[in-house]
């Protein structure tokens, strides 16, 4: 298929076509192929609406995003989600469990459900996401929920991509007020205590509560919002919280400037940093001159400034 054909039948919304546009954006982020690709897909992307989904493992963040998907299919939202993975290559298991918790949701044909993994590569992983998500703001999706494993680059690459950033907290995983202090608040743009259905969680939905008091964030008024993930409760009214976040933001999108300068820069740091594994690997020309660097026996500082300039030569 020629990627004109390829770009026609992704903005006709054709989930085969936008599988296979993912699928060269997360192979071969810099090919000819994609190059061609994305330019034909750019003149319909600006719709979509970006949510963040982050917090630390087990919190119930592949759980919560089965839920808020069904809700907004419910609402007629055109839903997509994005579970990535910036973890090792051996943690496939991750994504067979968020496949699985996420089943009732692929279930539903209108809801579209991908996975990006890191699969060996080094880097590349956050402009994958950032093509994936212009492919299917391309093809007409309303919502793209993202979550994310772990923490790294590609972590704090997504939380700036998010239009709305969810942080997510539940008892029994660690101290909140700790994380209040380490300035995870600052991040988000909703909160949420997942497992009301345990004991604690009333008292960290106060905690988060007494820290947005003390902390306001200025233009918007944040929330804390408890929910039960396993049975749905309270899911409708998170739902409300992120779409009176997306029309507070839309107003303020009319600077699409500056988003356009973020993901510039997410491209070319991403290339970037792929392109300095690739030539520092074995066999590669920055690896040969590291080797000649270190038999110099100068410091690292000024070995690196060798380097770079080759780099950049
Ligand atoms: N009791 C309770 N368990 C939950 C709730 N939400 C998720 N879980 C469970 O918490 C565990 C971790 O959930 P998961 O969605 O995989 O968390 P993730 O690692 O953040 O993606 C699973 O066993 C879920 O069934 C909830 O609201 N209440
Ligand atoms: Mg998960």
């Amino acid at each position: 298929m020629d990627t004109d054909h390829l770009a026609r039948m992704v903005i006709s919304g054709d989930t085969r076509a936008i599988s296979r546009a993912i699928s060269i954006a997360e192979d071969r982020s810099m090919s000819e192929e994609c190059r061609l690709l994305m330019r034909a897909l750019y003149p319909k992307t600006g719709n979509i609406h970006v949510i963040g989904i982050t917090g630390p493992p087990g919190v119930g963040k592949s759980t919560i995003i089965g839920q808020i998907a069904l809700e907004m299919d419910r609402r007629k939202i055109r839903t997509s989600i994005i579970a990535v993975d910036a973890t090792s290559p051996f943690s496939g298991g991750t994504l067979l469990g968020n496949r699985i918790r996420m089943q009732e949701s692929l279930n539903r044909t209108s809801i579209f459900m991908r996975s990006l993994a890191s699969r060996g590569f080094k880097g590349g992983l956050s402009s994958a996401t950032l093509s994936t998500i212009k492919i299917l703001d391309a093809a007409g999706y309303d919502t793209a929920i993202i979550e994310t494993v772990g923490a790294g680059q590609t972590d704090i690459d997504i939380m700036k991509i998010a239009d709305t950033t969810v942080v997510m907290h539940a008892p029994g995983l660690g101290d909140i007020v700790q994380s209040i202090k380490a300035g995870i608040m600052e991040i988000g743009d909703v909160f949420v205590v997942n497992k009301i259905d345990r004991e604690g969680s009333f008292l960290a939905i106060k905690d988060i509560q007494d820290s947005l008091a003390i902390n306001p964030s200025g233009e918007y008024h944040k929330k804390v919002i408890g929910v039960n993930s396993l049975n749905g409760e309270n899911i409708p009214s998170l739902v409300d919280e992120l779409m009176s976040h997306r029309s507070f933001i839309s107003k303020k999108r009319k600077d699409s400037k500056s988003r356009f300068m973020l993901e510039l820069q997410i491209y070319i740091e991403d290339e970037l940093r792929r392109i300095i594994d690739e030539r520092s690997e074995g066999n590669g020309d920055l690896h040969r001159e590291m080797i000649s660097v270190a038999r110099k026996g100068i410091d690292p500082f000024n070995g690196a400034e060798i380097i770079l300039a080759k780099l950049l030569r």
